[in-house]
């Protein structure tokens, strides 16, 4: 597997830390002996050379996107740049984004983490019926709006909790028989007790065994291209705790 570092947090407007976390992430995955499967995968690790110019760097994530990669972020506007690099080789592309946060609040010119997904249903990048939501819990009331008007899909918290196989075999459903999957996850959609090192905690999100099994299980579509893991923020973080739930993700995806 290819783990491709991108060390940025200009896509967080004035949040750092998040630049740190791929090398932590990488250096956690030291200590994990072996996957769920019983399998030590092999990792050749590259990176993305970031600019301090943010649009710019979509360019540059769009252009170095390779498929059959994990991309570690960095704050979760990477995906932005990495999504239209995979939509530029397949037709009929969806994405899964784990997060407490839909990403559908509109700020500015550019894409930021707050937003970047409705960048890429606007600018057709993206089929809003291809798009699945998963884990939220906190929305600005725009946002919900924005979800209704549209019709997309949304898997929060509680359906997760209250319904994991059904909504996980919905989500394997309707993802199937796409051209090309991305799965991103937001480290975020986990409790703060399983990863305290998060710029915006969120009470009552995943357990990290969980998402997990969510992942494992989405693991077996033939289709997945490409997954990140963005919002780590080491500065943040208590005993590793985070950094080392973003390594177990990596190692189960691998
Ligand atoms: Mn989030």
């Amino acid at each position: 597997m290819i783990l491709v570092k991108v060390p940025t947090s200009l896509g967080a407007l004035g949040e750092q830390g998040q630049e740190k976390a791929p090398d932590e992430i990488i250096n956690q995955l030291n200590d994990i002996w072996s996957n769920e499967q019983g399998i030590k995968p092999s990792f050749e690790v590259e990176e993305i050379k970031i600019t301090d110019d943010i649009e710019e760097n979509y360019n540059i994530l769009e252009k170095n996107f390779k498929e059959n990669s994990i991309y570690i972020g960095g704050d979760h506007s990477i995906t932005y740049g990495l999504v239209k690099g995979l939509a530029k080789k397949y037709k009929n592309i969806g994405l899964i984004s784990f997060d407490a946060h839909p990403d559908l609040y509109h700020h500015f010119d550019f894409p930021t983490h707050g937003d970047w997904i409705k960048f890429l249903i606007e600018e057709n990048i993206l089929k809003k019926e291809n798009v699945i939501l998963a884990g939220i819990r906190n929305a600005d009331i725009k946002e919900l709006n924005y979800i209704k008007e549209n019709k997309i899909r949304v898997f929060s918290s509680n359906d997760i909790f209250r319904n994991i196989e059904e909504v996980t075999e919905a989500m394997m459903e309707s993802m199937r028989k796409l051209d090309a999957l991305y799965i991103s996850v937001d480290i975020d959609v986990l409790d703060p007790s399983c990863a305290p090192g998060t710029s915006y905690l969120e009470p009552a999100g995943l357990t990290a065994r969980e998402l997990i099994y969510v992942l494992q299980r989405l693991k077996k579509l033939k289709n997945i291209k490409a997954v990140d893991i963005t919002e780590v923020n080491p500065s943040l973080d208590i005993n590793n705790i985070t950094s080392k739930t973003a390594s177990k993700i990596i190692m189960e995806m691998s």
